[in-house]
């Protein structure tokens, strides 16, 4: 089901609420959350803990919001927070955990596979020094956003988590993709998230719910990020309207991630096809892939010559398009998204 005719690949936040949820969020029972009185609320939060293996949950507005409330749960002024060059709260999230919560970011480079190395994390770590912040946390992002959608494996997250903790430090997943990192490994969520002490992760992308996120972890951990998502205005009321769609996200939306990963798959091996267009296709692994334009295509020219056959993507930079599959992107949509790009390129040939 397309939306409006439009082919819309930019993302998967762009996904619109199924009808199953639209009734849920019309059914809801509801109370005032801040109270802890919305019972909606309290089982899409034990629902998310039960599936991340976590003793609680924290019904959060937005990913940016998760993120954040959970480094200002686990990391104060002064404090130093290692993570990826390349990750969104680095990248995404207007510096937010320097801006809001004092805390300076240690960012060490992403591997293309979206990993740190290990030895780089080591060498983060701050040893105890007057003139330094102290190291708290180690973040990392799966699926990787920037590195071309790429899944971490449970392997790499529990030893990323016992070097963190050999240092004291705590480990958080950015995990707004986690369904699409298990799918793709073919492992349950619960295994990528068991060796970190906080995962977000979001319910608005592939999920197609229309608004949240959800923070898991042990319980004090939980109440200091329900403290820390108040202050940032993130104390919602009769929040249950939003945690209903959640509860059908959660229960009926997970498996069919798989389909958004065939058919990126599908798509990227017939966008690798057409000269004058590059597709990693050994990185292509779950719903998010980059295609590389040669030199002179302008990317944002591209994308402008895609819209006219209503197709919309990303332009990263000057070379480069992100391509995201999600709920709306049918079998159809691929098949006519792929002369598209062809014809798109040839326009840009000839105008450009
Ligand atoms: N990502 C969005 C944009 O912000 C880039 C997208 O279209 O992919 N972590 C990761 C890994 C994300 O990709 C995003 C959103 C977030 C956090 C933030 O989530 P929201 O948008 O709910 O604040």
């Amino acid at each position: 089901m397309s939306l409006n005719g439009w082919i819309d690949l930019r993302s998967d936040t762009i996904t619109q609420p199924t009808e199953a949820m639209r009734r849920a969020m019309y059914e809801a029972e509801v109370g005032d959350d801040v109270y802890r009185e919305d019972p909606t609320v309290r089982r899409l939060e034990e629902l998310a803990a039960a599936m991340l293996g976590k003793e609680a949950g924290l019904l959060v507005t937005s990913g940016t919001q998760g993120n954040l409330a959970a480094m200002l749960a686990q990391a104060g002024r002064r404090d130093e927070v290692i993570l990826g060059n390349r990750s969104h709260i680095h990248i995404f999230e207007q510096g937010g955990i320097a801006a809001l919560g004092g805390i300076h970011p240690r960012p060490v480079p992403n591997q293309p596979d979206g990993t740190l190395r290990l030895e780089d994390i080591r060498a983060a770590i701050r040893p105890e020094n007057i003139h330094f912040p102290r190291s708290r946390v180690v973040a990392l992002e799966n699926t990787h956003n920037l590195c071309h959608g790429s899944p971490l494996s449970v392997a790499y997250t529990q030893a990323v988590a016992d070097l963190a903790r050999a240092h004291n430090l705590r480990l958080h997943v950015d995990g707004a993709r986690i369904f699409n990192a298990a799918i793709a490994l073919g492992v349950p969520a619960r295994a990528l998230a068991a060796p970190a002490d906080s995962l977000m992760f979001s319910l608005s992308k592939g999920l197609a719910a229309p608004i949240g996120s959800v923070l898991v972890g042990d319980r004090d951990f939980i109440e200091e990020a329900r403290r820390a998502r108040k202050v940032l205005g993130g104390g919602m009321r009769q929040a249950g309207v939003i945690a209903a769609a959640g509860i059908v996200a959660l229960t009926q939306m997970v498996d069919r991630l798989a389909e958004d990963h065939a058919r990126a798959r599908r798509l990227a091996e017939a966008l690798a096809n057409i000269p004058g267009l590059h597709v990693d296709l050994d990185r292509v692994r779950t719903n998010i892939f980059y295609v590389e334009l040669d030199a002179p295509y302008d990317a944002g020219a591209f994308r402008q010559a895609l819209e006219t056959h209503r197709v919309r993507v990303l332009a990263l930079d000057s070379r480069t398009i992100r391509v995201v599959t999600h709920y709306h992107i049918t079998d159809e949509d691929v098949d006519r998204a792929i002369p598209a790009f062809q014809a798109a390129l040839q326009q840009i040939q000839t105008h450009g």
